[in-house]
């Protein structure tokens, strides 16, 4: 644990008890805060109380006498309208800040030097972060790993100068972060996302903008026109000391770092061609198929080259990348048949990788549709054999399937493995592949998208991957 040494001694104010708000208490209680906690719903107080924290009613708190409010990344700051503890926390004039800018200040105090990384994006940020770690790890570093893709930062060692933080960071934790300035800035892509907390596009970016402005190396993807402008932008107007690189998976740059058939290179600037550093092949990366995990590749490449790893650490760190549960996981094989869990694809667009990353594919979908269902997927039906659908979407999807590619109505995930594997079986597919990338929610079937990919994993493991066929010699 972090402990909030920067708190000692004061009265903050702390709202939302979920994991991070609960971790921000220990950490402030740790550091010598008086910590006055509340969330608006029952459930998050209860705990909270169970752990032993003090709850104090915000709404009739008088505010003057507080330092900060820490406030949740899930709590609303500014859109679609400030949450009622923001407005109070305005008027008393007390700032509002979160567990990453606790974090960025501890850092500031007992260890300025140390490696911080922060990574940010609309996609890749949870794969990006874990594979630095993993790469870091392998070449034997001390990395602390999370942030926005689960562990509570200041769940993690305190920052120091030996080690390594590897945190993912959400624009609503940007949002909350003012003093942001990690050694290492990555912004991998943007797309629309999140408006409905950010208000329009513009300030979505504009929000991911500061985790590259404040850093003192700034990684910054040049695939898609926001990033791009960023990027353009920053390196006008770069700092004293900043070092500012493009990163690209969609083609040949003349320096920075880039992803040419499937190698992840790094060319200096003013270098020629045949000086470009090959920094590891994803030929072989098992986990890293796809363009969207090309570009999480050349990052992590990139952060870890600035890291001082040689090209052999980084090559061996991609090759060896297990992958995150429930992303496109090759959960086993058998024979020709491997069976991948892509649970978390719970939208049309998530889903998309997937189809994309694979040839020959009996596709398990279905659930609690997203508006639009799986119409954007068209161009992809080709590559489906043949579509196994479950779930409260089954009709929908299978009006949009018809004509276009074969389905079956399975009704549940485990007919929907027996069905597909047995067709991947008996077809003539070199490397069939039994993927769940379902393109919906879960929960008319399940508690959540982890709870559906566990289950696909047993199943897909116990019944096919490590059971005996009858007559065949194990
Ligand atoms: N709450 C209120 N009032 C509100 C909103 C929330 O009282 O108006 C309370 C809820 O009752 C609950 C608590 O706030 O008790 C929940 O807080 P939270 O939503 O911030 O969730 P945490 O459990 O603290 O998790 C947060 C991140 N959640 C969000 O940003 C929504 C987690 O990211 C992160 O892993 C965790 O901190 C550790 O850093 C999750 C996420 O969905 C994975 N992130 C979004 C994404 O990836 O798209 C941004």
């Amino acid at each position: 644990m972090t402990p909030a040494t920067t708190f000692a001694g004061r009265k903050v104010a702390l709202f939302g008890l979920g994991g991070s708000g609960l971790s921000t208490a220990r950490a402030l209680l740790a550091g010598g805060a008086s910590v006055a906690a509340w969330d608006d719903g029952e459930a998050g107080r209860a705990k909270a109380q169970a752990q032993g924290l003090e709850l104090v009613d915000l709404t009739r708190a008088d505010w003057r006498e507080f330092s900060a409010l820490i406030l949740s990344p899930g709590v609303p700051l500014t859109h679609p309208q400030p949450h009622w503890t923001v407005a109070r926390a305005r008027e008393a004039g007390v700032e509002v800040i979160g567990d990453i800018e606790i974090f960025c200040r501890e850092r500031a105090r007992h260890a300025p030097g140390a490696t911080f990384i922060a990574i940010t994006g609309t996609n890749g940020k949870s794969t990006t972060t874990a594979l630095i770690a993993h790469i870091l790890r392998s070449a034997g570093k001390d990395v602390q790993l999370g942030g926005n893709i689960g562990t509570p930062i200041l769940d993690l060692e305190p920052p120091s100068e030996a080690g390594i933080h590897v945190i993912e960071c959400s624009s609503f934790q940007i949002d909350l972060t003012p003093s942001l300035a990690p050694s290492i800035g990555i912004l991998i892509n943007l797309t629309q996302d999140h408006i409905d907390r950010h208000g329009t596009m513009e300030n979505y970016a504009a929000v991911k903008e500061r985790l590259v402005a404040g850093a003192d190396v700034a990684l910054i993807g040049v695939d898609d026109s926001f990033s791009h402008a960023i990027g353009a932008r920053l390196m006008e107007r770069r700092r004293e000391g900043q070092r500012v690189y493009p990163v690209s998976a969609a083609r040949a740059l003349d320096w920075g770092f880039f992803i040419a058939e499937r190698k992840a290179l790094y060319r200096e600037a003013g270098h020629a061609h045949e000086e470009t550093e090959t920094l590891g092949d994803l030929d072989g990366a098992r986990a890293l198929r796809g363009a969207h995990n090309a570009q999480n590749a050349a990052f992590a490449a990139a952060a870890a080259w600035h890291c001082g790893l040689s090209s052999e650490e980084i090559a061996s760190g991609l090759l060896t990348y297990p992958g995150l549960p429930h992303r496109m996981e090759e959960v086993g094989r058998r024979g020709r048949i491997i069976f991948v869990n892509d649970s978390k694809a719970t939208n049309a667009d998530a889903a998309e990788k997937a189809l994309l990353s694979y040839g020959e594919i009996f596709w398990i979908a279905g659930g609690k549709a997203k508006e639009g269902g799986i119409e954007p997927l068209r161009p992809l039906f080709s590559r489906i054999r043949k579509a196994y659908l479950i779930g409260a979407a089954a009709q929908d999807f299978a009006r949009t399937l018809e004509g276009a590619a074969p389905y079956e109505h399975c009704g549940t995930l485990d007919v929907a493995i027996a069905r597909a594997a047995e067709d991947a079986a008996l077809s003539d597919a070199r490397e069939p592949v039994v993927l769940l990338s379902p393109a919906c929610a879960s929960y008319d079937q399940f508690a959540n998208f982890e709870a559906r990919g566990d289950a696909f994993r047993l199943i897909a493991r116990e019944l096919y991957v490590h059971a005996p066929i009858a007559g065949e010699t194990p």
